[in-house]
């Protein structure tokens, strides 16, 4: 057994800190260090300066080396495999899934600080934050630093509140969260000091102020939508010593039941990031390129998040999912299901939950979340259908023939865990999912700043133009 399963194999409370940080546990790019800086910001003051050096020195001795090149499928193909974009919080295998600064989502659940003041075991959001924000595990210390930072600047203008205080009811979550983050943007230090002629070796400074802002609004927001579409009643205020999870648990009136909070801190966590190239992250950071502050950039990809083949798939899961439930019933057979499936295929629809540009095998963050499920309900009766729909449906789309990977993704197992709690409102979903998105692509934009990455441009072509460049007819 390697050194790394063996430190693995101890449980988190009995595992010293040092041997949690050691370098010989990391993969990639992760490494723990020993600084003293205790505040993100004092610690990204010490990591810029380095990390320019090295971008600098890599370019200049790399910089004319070929990444790949691109066909003609590609242009018209969404762009797929086509190697044009840097990420640095994650990287995606088709085959094993996202690994956070170099950790996979196992390690991470190892090695990143829980919950300390409830048991909990599932890593905070905060901690993967600052994972990828730096690379590095953090402390304890550091990570209630931070859940202390969000929740001191919570609270959203007033007149953010009557922007959805004023939305009807009819209006899409995702459109009134999109709606707000946008109208945060009248704050942004990035918009004031840009406007005052900051020096763009600044850029990154008011780009993390707008970030921290934003994260630790992002609860308040999506609460107050979540209580004026379905149930009503006053938002209760966030408390100060608590963790991010907690808080937002509590404004959406979960927080008493502490395996939700636990849900809450996986969930947040796991959805967080996926690379640059998915249409919230890309477009994150297509718009930040233009220097549109955090705010505008966030809002664009939530816009993206909400297409029903990216995000808002997690929505489309549970509604496809009930709808089977009800027609041939929860205890439905292999060939009720088969049929139904077909009906979906051959009714030119998608199975949703199902697929994936860049996977090839289940995703990891399925996995993770049917582990939670297995652990925490492992008897109720939609777990068991969605169990019984991943035993059954690979199949049906490999004989279907057309996906390029049968393999269920992250939004095909959200749903049921949020129903068992309560949370039953699946048009909700996304706004849960565009919380946590917010935490990986202002993670990279920060970064965008920091190391002047330009306006983006790709070449564009018509298709007379290519038909001419090949001398097509
Ligand atoms: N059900 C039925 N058909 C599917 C399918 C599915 N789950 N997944 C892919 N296909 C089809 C595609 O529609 C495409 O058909 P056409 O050739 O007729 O256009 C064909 O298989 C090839 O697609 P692909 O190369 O395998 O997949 P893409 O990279 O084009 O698309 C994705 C990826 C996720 C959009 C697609 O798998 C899909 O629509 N899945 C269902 C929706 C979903 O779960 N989205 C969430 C993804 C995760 C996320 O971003 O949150």
């Amino acid at each position: 057994m390697s050194a790394m399963r063996s430190l693995y194999s101890l449980s988190k409370a009995t595992r010293p800190l040092a041997s949690r940080l050691s370098p010989a546990l990391f993969l990639g790019a992760t490494r723990s260090y020993g600084s003293q800086a205790n505040s993100l910001k004092e610690r990204l003051h010490e990591l810029i300066p380095e990390k320019q050096k090295e971008v600098k020195a890599f370019k200049k001795e790399y910089g004319n080396k070929v990444l790949g090149e691109v066909t003609v499928d590609q242009a018209y193909g969404g762009m797929r495999g086509i190697k044009g974009l840097i990420w640095e919080g994650s990287v995606l295998d088709s085959e094993e899934g996202i690994r956070f600064r170099g950790l996979t989502i196992p390690e991470c659940q190892q090695v990143l600080p829980a919950a300390q003041d409830d048991g909990g075991s599932e890593p905070l959001p905060e901690s993967l934050f600052w994972l990828l924000v730096t690379g590095e595990v953090p402390t304890h210390e550091q990570v209630k630093g931070l859940s202390a930072e969000w929740a001191a600047r919570s609270d959203i203008p007033q007149f953010v509140e009557d922007i959805l205080d004023s939305c009807p009811k009819t209006l899409h979550p995702m459109s009134q969260f999109s709606l707000a983050v946008n109208a945060l943007q009248h704050d942004s230090h990035f918009a004031k000091a840009y406007s005052q002629g900051i020096h763009k070796s600044k850029y990154w400074e008011p780009t993390y102020e707008d970030t921290m802002d934003l994260i630790a609004k992002l609860p308040n927001i999506a609460a107050r939508i979540y209580r004026n579409v379905y149930i009503g009643g006053k938002l209760p205020a966030i408390e100060p010593n608590k963790d991010y999870s907690y808080n937002f648990s509590k404004l959406l009136g979960f927080e008493t039941n502490s395996d939700f909070v636990e849900l809450m801190r996986l969930y947040l966590t796991i959805h967080s990031d996926h690379e640059g190239g998915n249409v919230s992250a890309h477009t994150t950071h297509l718009v930040g390129s233009a220097l549109s502050d955090p705010y505008l950039s966030f809002a664009a990809g939530l816009n993206g998040l909400a297409g029903p083949l990216h995000g808002l798939a997690n929505q489309e899961v549970l509604r496809w999912t009930l709808k089977l439930k009800d027609t041939i019933g929860v205890d439905a057979t292999e060939e009720d299901i088969k049929k139904y499936l077909w009906e979906t295929l051959n009714g030119g629809q998608v199975v949703p939950g199902y697929g994936h540009a860049v996977l090839r095998k289940t995703d990891p963050r399925y996995t993770a979340q049917r582990e939670f499920a297995l652990k925490h309900l492992p008897h109720d009766p939609l777990f068991g259908l969605v169990s019984k729909l991943y035993s059954i449906i690979p199949a049906v789309l490999t004989e279907h023939g057309k996906t390029k990977n049968p393999w269920p993704n992250v939004d095909a197992h959200s749903g049921v865990l949020l129903q068992y709690y309560g949370l039953k409102e699946q048009d909700y979903y996304t706004v849960l999912f565009g919380v946590s998105r917010a935490l990986g692509v202002t993670a990279q934009l920060i970064w965008d700043r920091a190391l002047g990455m330009p306006l983006e441009r790709p070449k564009s072509f018509s298709t007379a133009y290519l038909k001419n460049m090949f001398g097509a007819k």
